[in-house]
């Protein structure tokens, strides 16, 4: 069977999980949201496949757009459900790649979602990456409106890596910066890494947007972060991302 075939049998037979990573409000201490992240595990193979190896087969193949409505679904019934659950509500991130960002019909199937799951707009957050949102900004700018009005939340992912034109920046009506992890890694090190981040931040700042920082790792990445007030973090310093019942645990334990 190729991959190709491999994946779309695997959405029939429901053998996608979405794991969630948390990320941490820096001034507080405890979580602020969540990412989800897919994760596969073919039948008899008990192994997770990373999304790295079949995400941009599924954009290649268009697959990317059924599995994006299942992901968008299930992390807010997840969520959802969280909140039923009597723990506090948790803000969820998810993931769109270009290819599922179709103009004509992202906000009904975001709107979907919502009204399926039952889950509050302002709980939904969808990360977009920066090559994404500038290959047609004057669209894009009229879309993002329209989830803005919404309630839904808007960051944008991996940022620092693509080329944003700032005057664009200013007008997405987005909430949140993702610092790309390849400038964490070595914030502590690199001094042209440390001046991007602390760039970020206070451009973030200045146009009024929390800014993230993802790929956190080691205590002296974090210090830098806060010192230079970066609003959330998330990385294996602070957790994996972890299956919905452990999320559950974790959230459980940061009431
Ligand atoms: O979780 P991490 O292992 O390894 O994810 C690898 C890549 O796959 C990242 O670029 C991440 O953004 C992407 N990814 C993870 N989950 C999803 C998803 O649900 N949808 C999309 N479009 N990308 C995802
Ligand atoms: O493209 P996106 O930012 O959505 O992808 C997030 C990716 O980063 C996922 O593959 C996730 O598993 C990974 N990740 C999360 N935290 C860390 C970390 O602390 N270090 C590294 N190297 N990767 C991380
Ligand atoms: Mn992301
Ligand atoms: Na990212």
């Amino acid at each position: 069977l190729s991959l190709e075939s491999k994946l779309r049998q695997a959405l029939d037979d429901d053998e996608f999980v979405l794991h969630y990573q948390p990320k941490i409000d820096l001034r507080t201490g405890k979580i602020a949201g969540t990412e989800a992240l897919i994760r596969w595990t073919p039948a008899h193979e008990g192994r997770l496949v990373s999304p790295s190896t079949f995400i941009p087969l599924a954009e290649e193949t268009g697959l990317i757009v059924p599995i994006g409505e299942w992901v968008l679904y299930t992390a807010c019934a997840h969520h959802k459900t969280l909140q039923e659950s009597g723990l506090r509500p948790m803000r969820v991130a998810v993931n769109i790649s270009a290819r599922q960002f179709e103009p004509q019909t992202i906000v009904a199937t975001v709107r979907e979602a919502l009204v399926a799951s039952g889950l509050d707009a302002n709980l939904l957050e969808l990360e977009l990456t920066e090559s994404l949102v500038m290959q047609n900004p004057e669209e894009i700018i009229k879309v993002l409106h329209d989830l803005k009005d919404m309630g839904v939340h808007l960051a944008i992912d991996d940022f620092g890596t693509g080329y944003s034109s700032l005057s664009y920046l200013q007008r997405f009506p987005v909430d949140r910066l993702k610092i790309d992890q390849s400038f964490v890694r070595d914030i502590g090190n690199d001094p042209n890494d440390a001046i991007i981040a602390r760039a970020i931040i206070s451009l973030g700042h200045s146009l009024g947007l929390a800014v993230v920082a993802e790929g956190v790792s080691s205590e002296e990445q974090l210090a830098f972060l806060r010192d230079n007030g970066c609003d959330e973090m998330q990385g294996y310093l602070f957790s994996h991302a972890v299956p919905v019942d452990e999320l559950k645990n974790m959230l459980e334990r940061d009431k």
